[in-house]
């Protein structure tokens, strides 16, 4: 969401100065022959300020917006629950803080930030729920850490994203968020 926003942010600048540089193209065009130089000053004032400072101070505004957006992705502070998320060819477990776990399903909060471990057991898969998170390897003997968020109840589809053998293509699973205080098929972990 955060990032579609900075997309739409980044289009806009790029068309302001598209548009800035074509009109200025086009007073360059329909003066041309008159005898400009005759005022060194302008110059100056036109190269320096709208061909220096001005592109510099929007970059680095884009540049500030960027980074305080990337930085809010970051997985800091405490996640509302981890789990644990184990592939397999051809599957995927999710065990909860609360010792439960389900196969095919995982189940979360809306609107709560949640950690996934992510391992694997024989070969390298890659978790993605295109619409809640980038791809995430998982590796066997290691555990990599997924956070995502779901901003309201829903059914997310999610794929293994890594060519694992000939069960691949259905290699996927399915992200149910309820709404929090109300769980759907589990009881909420204690804290
Ligand atoms: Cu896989």
């Amino acid at each position: 969401m955060r990032v579609a926003d900075l997309w739409w942010w980044m289009l806009g600048g790029s068309a302001i100065l598209s548009a800035l540089v074509f009109i200025l193209l086009l007073i360059a065009l329909r003066r041309r022959g008159a005898a400009d130089n005759r005022q060194p000053g302008r110059t100056r004032v036109w190269i320096g300020w709208l061909g220096l400072v001005m592109p510099v101070g929007v970059l680095m505004v884009l540049l500030a917006f960027a980074l305080w957006v990337g930085q809010r992705n970051l997985p800091v502070g405490p996640a509302a629950q981890t789990v644990q998320v184990t592939a397999f060819n051809y599957g995927w477990e999710f065990c909860y803080e609360d010792g439960s776990c389900s196969q095919g399903v995982l189940r979360i909060p809306a609107g709560q930030p949640v950690d996934l471990d992510i391992t694997a057991t024989d070969v390298i898969h890659s978790l993605w729920i295109p619409r809640l998170a980038g791809k995430m390897d998982a590796i066997p003997g290691q555990v990599n850490r997924l956070r995502i968020e779901a901003d309201a109840p829903g059914t997310f589809e999610a794929v293994c994203a890594e060519y694992c053998g000939v069960g691949h293509a259905d290699h996927r699973f399915v992200v149910e968020a309820y709404a929090a205080g109300a769980p759907a098929g589990r009881t909420e972990a204690a804290e």
